[in-house]
């Protein structure tokens, strides 16, 4: 099939699930389309049946604001017609499935229908969907969708909640390549974070408001007055700047690095031994699954799909959204024998394994089968 993908190219986890679907569909035969205002963060290296269009969007004086959504669909109808795309899988709702239905409309003109799959991965439908001015682009390009999914069964019900959905949501959670993250052997030397053989807390995101990264900072504080220990803070965002003030007021910043944002990723968590994730919401928690892959347990909140995630006592602990007592207990517990860091490493990689890419990726393939009525 020839598929076209449209998501957004950054660090964030709607981009790095699509482009790693892309290339896992490439990998099975399917002609991928990326369709994309910048090359996605984890699409390198070469691959003879993927393809990657850029967006660009023009900024003429006249405009106040860049018509990216304008670009997108000109861009997907041109590829369409150019490449005759069977299917496009749109990741995000807004603006990708308004802009699809746009492309889907001019190519009728052309007599052609291209269906869409639009995926809904969390803040597209929990916090920027949920501003008022976009309910109504948002119901209606959701219903409009030849098909929806959405990665998890707590981002389905909140959809469901907010919004008037007539279209059945299929749940496709996220998933990981195995292959990829693994507890892999890594260039780098633990000694080089932990001179002293100290235990390696990691958190890993894009540092907005909505991950609380100055929870991360305070467990870590708890965690390291009782077992010296070392915290990894991996990614960038806004809320980097809090972040390190709260290292400083609390005296503690010799103990963390940041690391900024890291392609190797896998190298740097199979080193580590706990894995710190304290957000708000999660639709799913992407990076909580990578780590488990690569061995980590985890300490989550309990908020949005993390629960389906995460196995509280299993794979790690659940606490409530800011409980950062329980959490540091929770962390102290699973670090303090050996023993049981082992176990649970070990559950944490069988837990991962439930979300290996086998068992997601013919999920998403009969879905396309089924919207475009192809068999291959
Ligand atoms: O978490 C982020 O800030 C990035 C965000 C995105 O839109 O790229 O991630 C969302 O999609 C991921 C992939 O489906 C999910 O694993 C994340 O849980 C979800 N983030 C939120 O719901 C906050």
């Amino acid at each position: 099939m020839r598929i076209g993908i449209v998501c957004y190219p950054t660090f964030g986890g709607s981009g790095v699930m699509a482009t790693e679907l892309g290339l896992a569909l490439a990998k099975k035969g399917h002609e991928i389309h990326f369709i994309t205002y910048k090359q996605p963060v984890r699409l390198n290296g070469f691959q003879p049946n993927v393809y990657f269009h850029e967006v660009s969007v023009p900024a003429y004086p006249l405009f106040d604001f860049p018509p990216y959504e304008t670009s997108l669909a000109s861009t997907i109808v041109n590829v369409s017609l150019n490449h005759q795309l069977d299917l496009l899988h749109v990741h995000y709702a807004i603006p990708h499935a308004s802009s699809a239905y746009f492309a889907k409309q001019i190519l009728r003109e052309y007599n052609i229908d291209l269906p869409f799959i639009t995926t809904l991965h969390g803040t597209d439908i929990t916090l920027v969907g949920r501003d008022k001015s976009y309910t109504h682009i948002v119901d209606f390009s959701i219903n409009q969708s030849d098909a929806v999914t959405a990665v998890s069964e707590n981002l389905k019900a909140e959809t469901l909640k907010h919004f008037c959905i007539q279209k059945d949501i299929h749940v496709i959670t996220n998933f990981i390549d195995p292959g990829r993250f693994r507890i892999r052997e890594s260039k780098l030397n633990k000694s080089v974070f932990a001179p002293n053989g100290e235990k390696i807390l990691v958190h890993v995101s894009n540092f907005r408001k909505v991950k609380r990264v100055e929870d991360v900072i305070k467990i870590f504080e708890k965690v390291n007055k009782v077992l010296p220990s070392k915290l990894l803070m991996i990614g960038d965002g806004p809320e980097r700047q809090s972040a390190e003030e709260t290292c400083r007021s609390l005296g503690i910043c010799s103990d963390i690095r940041y690391l900024g944002k890291q392609e190797q990723l896998e190298e740097i968590l199979s080193l580590s031994d706990l894995f710190l994730l304290t957000s708000e919401y999660e639709s799913f928690g992407l990076a909580a699954l990578e780590a488990m892959a690569c061995g980590i347990p985890i300490i989550t909140t309990n908020a949005g799909g993390l629960v389906e995630v995460n196995k509280d006592g299993y794979s790690g602990y659940l606490s409530d959204v800011g409980d950062v007592e329980k959490m540091a207990e929770d962390a102290i517990s699973i670090l303090n024998d050996e023993e049981t860091l082992l176990r649970f490493k070990q559950n944490a990689l069988a837990q991962a394994n439930l979300f290996s890419i086998d068992k997601l990726l013919p999920q998403y393939e009969n879905l396309y089968f089924e919207v475009t009525g192809k068999t291959s």
